[in-house]
């Protein structure tokens, strides 16, 4: 060997013993997938995922849809118009990162959590040109969480702490505006859980939100969004009972007040309120079977999918009242195949709309879902929406969404 292949061979040592103690050091466990380095637990998640979707009329969005396009011949409506789409825009990916201690407060466990998808309506929502071959990203979760003992503190984005749960069907727009509230947006939350009695045990939280994170509302176009502008944030609370009925029945009760402001008026207003209350339920009365509900009453809520997406009448400057929820059953039939139904209702006060708003949104709902194992799940839904407009026709539209998916 002369003395260049000697220095090759070292080189190649000594870049394998590099290699091997990084691996070392952020050692995986194959059982669990964690990764450990710095006192950190680290472990991603995700999915790739395919969307195929057929609908025999018009929603208000192929791929994000909240309620049936109007179908009134009078008033030039095409009735029962098809479209077709295709999409991985829910791909996933995230992780999830925990420490046991913080090294000066020893009794707090941390936790972050970091997710994304690729469904980023916001483009289309606002007329970008964002193509469906150049796909960008959405932030879904990023928050990190302190817990000691009984107390937690939350602060970043993540699901709403109202309206917690959400149907089986449609992972796109999760039949919001059709009956289930709840999105995801920057909160920071306080939270105190603790046994009560038996396996059940009590929750109360309470959150700071932003208000306008979801509807963006900027009814005087001024460029400030009018939530931004009352100077205070959507207050959220909910008490929760877990575990009820030997770990059968979760409970909750809550509710939110959110404050908007404008700098000129609308129809003489320049304050608008937003509030809602509401209950939600999760029943499991044999491990096959999940029962899930919501039922909720409010006001201007368009900046948490309800009223049908309706918040502020600009006309007379009144909140839209709005009531509604779901109800979502599922019952898995083989260890591979999951059977699900449910009904969903949005129904804003007629009083409250113009001509042409939407005065009920309604829907119901068939899923089957196959799981094959080793991540590989497919699924076929169907959707039927019923959606009527104040002084027209009403519109009706049949989706159907195939999907396909690799989950990690
Ligand atoms: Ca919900
Ligand atoms: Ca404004
Ligand atoms: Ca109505
Ligand atoms: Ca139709």
């Amino acid at each position: 060997m002369n003395l260049r292949n000697t220095i090759i061979v070292l080189c190649i040592n000594l870049t394998a013993s590099i290699q091997a103690e990084e691996i070392s050091s952020a050692q995986e466990s194959k059982d669990t997938g964690v990764l450990e380095f710095k006192g950190n637990k680290l472990s991603f998640y995700g999915m790739l995922r395919m969307d195929l979707i057929y609908a025999d009329s018009k929603l208000d969005h192929n791929q994000f849809p909240f309620f049936a396009k109007r179908e009134d011949k009078s008033l030039g409506d095409k009735e029962n118009d098809e479209f077709i789409d295709m999409h991985p825009r829910l791909t996933r990916f995230g992780f999830d990162l925990s420490r046991d201690s913080i090294p000066m407060w020893e009794k707090a466990k941390l936790q972050g959590k970091f997710e994304i998808d690729w469904q980023n309506r916001a483009t289309s929502e606002t007329g970008g040109t964002e193509s469906e071959s150049r796909q960008l990203p959405r932030l879904r979760h990023a928050f990190l969480k302190v817990t000691d003992s009984e107390f937690t503190l939350l602060a970043g984005q993540t699901w709403d702490l109202i309206a917690p749960l959400f149907p089986s069907v449609n992972a796109d727009s999760l039949m919001w505006n059709t009956g289930n509230l709840g999105d995801r947006r920057p909160q920071i939350r306080g939270g105190y859980t603790t046994a009560l009695w038996g396996a059940t045990k009590g929750q109360l939280d309470l959150a700071l939100a932003r208000t306008g994170a979801v509807d963006r509302k900027d009814l005087d176009a001024n460029g400030a969004r009018d939530g931004d502008d009352s100077g205070v944030p959507m207050i959220q609370m909910r008490v929760g009972l877990i575990s009820l009925v030997e770990n059968m029945l979760d409970l909750g009760i809550w509710g939110h007040q959110g404050w908007e402001e404008t700098t000129n008026r609308i129809a003489g207003d320049d304050d608008f309120n937003s509030s809602s209350a509401g209950l939600d339920a999760k029943f499991t009365p044999a491990p096959e079977w999940i029962i899930m509900t919501e039922i909720w009453s409010g006001k201007n809520l368009s900046d948490i999918r309800g009223g049908v997406g309706q918040g502020i009448n600009t006309t007379t400057g009144d909140e839209i009242m709005s009531k509604g929820g779901w109800v979502d059953v599922g019952y898995k039939i083989y260890k591979w195949y999951t059977l699900s139904a449910g009904f969903g209702s949005d129904n804003p006060d007629d009083g409250d709309l113009n001509t042409g708003g939407r005065e009920s949104n309604k829907a119901f709902w068939i899923g089957n879902k196959f799981d094959l194992g080793g991540g590989f799940i497919t699924g076929l839904e169907f959707i039927r929406w019923n959606t009527t407009f104040k002084n027209q026709d009403d519109g009706d539209a049949n989706r159907f969404n195939l999907y396909l998916t690799y989950q990690f």
